[in-house]
């Protein structure tokens, strides 16, 4: 069977996780603590330490770049789901790393925020550590102060993916491709503590966010 190790709000996570259900495959989620890596080091032979990693038999699979989709590209081809067809090469390429940058960057501090309501108390240390080490002291407590302005930041971020959806029922066709799964686990990670709507004025998309969530592949059964 396949393993997703993760720890539930990470949004690269939630991308993997929702590609999974899709698929209809069997799987299991292994849950890491984010404080704690040595599972992950020890599984992929000392060459990783952060989430997603999927183990299917003997293959370990996990990024290779900020820029990599090799998890989603392997899930694609494992379980043929068509999320990179050839007609959107280039442009999927173009499209994840503003998901990934522009999206991920605000929507990630916005959860991070609620932290002490989600992260295990066991954890919560190493959590406090790990994110003040990368973002300086006291980070959590200015996205706290920030909190309108990031929002706004995000409501800015989305505009062109509310566009894209006013005119389709996913960003780019009929059927859902790479980048919505890549933009649902962005705004997955945003809505995780439960505190936060997407924006009213997001009308398309919220209604696209519901299609993703609840999308399976077109060769399973209703
Ligand atoms: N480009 C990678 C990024 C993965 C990533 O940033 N994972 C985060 C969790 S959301 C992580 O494990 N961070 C812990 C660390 O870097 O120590 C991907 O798409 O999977």
């Amino acid at each position: 069977m396949i393993e997703l190790y993760q720890f539930p709000w990470s949004p690269y996570c939630l991308v993997q996780r929702r590609i999974l259900e899709y698929s209809g495959a069997p799987f299991r989620v292994v849950n890491i603590p984010n404080g704690d890596r040595a599972r992950i080091w020890k599984l992929t032979r000392r060459r990783y330490y952060q989430v997603p990693v999927v183990r299917a038999g003997k293959s370990i699979v996990f990024e290779t770049g900020d820029n990599s989709q090799v998890i989603a590209k392997y899930l694609d081809d494992l379980l043929g789901l068509g999320l990179f067809p050839k007609h959107w090469r280039g442009l999927q390429d173009l499209l994840w790393p503003v998901i990934e940058n522009d999206v991920e960057g605000v929507a990630f501090k916005l959860n991070d925020i609620y932290w002490r309501e989600f992260v295990p108390p066991s954890d919560q240390l190493r959590f406090l550590r790990h994110k003040e080490r990368k973002f300086g002291r006291g980070c959590l407590d200015r996205w706290r102060q920030d909190r309108a302005s990031l929002l706004a930041q995000l409501a800015g971020a989305l505009a062109p993916f509310e566009q894209m959806v006013s005119q389709r029922p996913y960003l780019l066709e009929e059927t859902p491709r790479f980048v919505d799964f890549d933009l649902y686990g962005m705004l997955a990670n945003f809505l995780y503590s439960g505190r936060y709507r997407l924006p009213p004025t997001l009308k398309n998309l919220r209604l696209w966010y519901r299609r993703v969530e609840r999308a399976r592949h077109p060769s399973l059964p209703n």
